[in-house]
């Protein structure tokens, strides 16, 4: 069979935009292949496909570079959800969620699920620095052979810089998440409330990185019932819903 042929169709479509350098490949590599890499600055655009129970999320990684700004609306097209991330340390990748990004999702879904992810929280908060590296560790031990077993015992690791390097609060992007909603004309009581959507991770040691995606995995599943009984009514399909099955399944790009 043809590789083509063996594509599977992306039932519902999530993207994520931010400011280059603030961590959007890394936290995809992170979700995706569980581990941190070192990445090159992303060009245009990379797709990857996650299953998730009986159903494909198309994620969308996109450039933040200036100079690929363009390309922005037409990979927010369509999306039923979209990850405006900015780095907790750079002040100046908040601001340019709202200055250069926002207008970029008025072609995604008009019932669009935002999250507002802070990345990085690795440098500046105790938790996010140590999560997941002891995991990682474990994970070697297990997998290792007789030779690994005498290797010394790594020091512990280090402690994250001082809170004083966080330049953005927790706030500071709740406020932020209200005036999307106000740009979008959504009313705040009837959407998904800030302390849900606005998130703190880390790609380098995974903290939260697995709640974020997954917890939009579960919200835009009924978009993909909607879509699939080709109606615009809000009527779902609870049970279905319950039924999706996780999976770590692969990904293409
Ligand atoms: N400490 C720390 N560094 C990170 C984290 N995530 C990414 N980085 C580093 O930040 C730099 C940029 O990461 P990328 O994932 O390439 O950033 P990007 O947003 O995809 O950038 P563009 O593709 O240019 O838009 C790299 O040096 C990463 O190693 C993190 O959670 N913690
Ligand atoms: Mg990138």
């Amino acid at each position: 069979m043809p590789e083509y042929a063996k594509m599977k169709k992306p039932d519902v479509k999530l993207v994520i935009l931010g400011d280059m350098n603030v961590g959007k490949t890394s936290l995809l590599h992170r979700y995706m292949e569980r581990k941190f890499k070192e990445t090159i600055s992303t060009v245009g655009g990379a797709f990857f496909l996650k299953q998730w129970g009986p159903y494909n999320i198309s994620i969308w990684d996109t450039a933040g570079r200036e100079q690929f700004h363009g390309l922005g609306s037409m990979y927010c097209r369509g999306a039923a959800a979209i990850i405006l991330t900015y780095d907790v340390t750079n002040w100046q990748s908040l601001v340019e969620l709202e200055d250069r990004f926002l207008s970029l999702t008025d072609t995604a879904n008009s019932d669009c699920i935002f999250a507002v992810v802070g990345n990085k929280a690795d440098l500046t908060d105790p938790e996010a620095g140590l999560k997941e590296e002891e995991e990682e560790e474990e994970g070697e031990e297990e997998g290792g052979e007789g030779e690994k077993a005498e290797r010394p015992a790594r020091p512990p690791p280090t402690p994250p810089s001082p809170v004083a390097r966080r330049k953005v609060h927790r706030e500071d992007a709740i406020a932020l998440y209200g005036r999307i909603l106000r740009y979008k004309m959504l009313d705040e009581r009837a959407s998904l409330p800030a302390e849900k959507m606005c998130f703190e991770t880390s790609a380098k040691t995974g903290y939260n990185v697995d709640l974020l995606f997954e917890t939009l995995f579960d919200m835009v599943l009924p978009s993909i019932l909607k879509k699939r009984s080709g109606n615009d009514s809000p009527t779902v399909d609870l049970e279905e819903c319950r039924g999706a099955k996780r999976t770590k399944a692969g990904c293409c790009s």
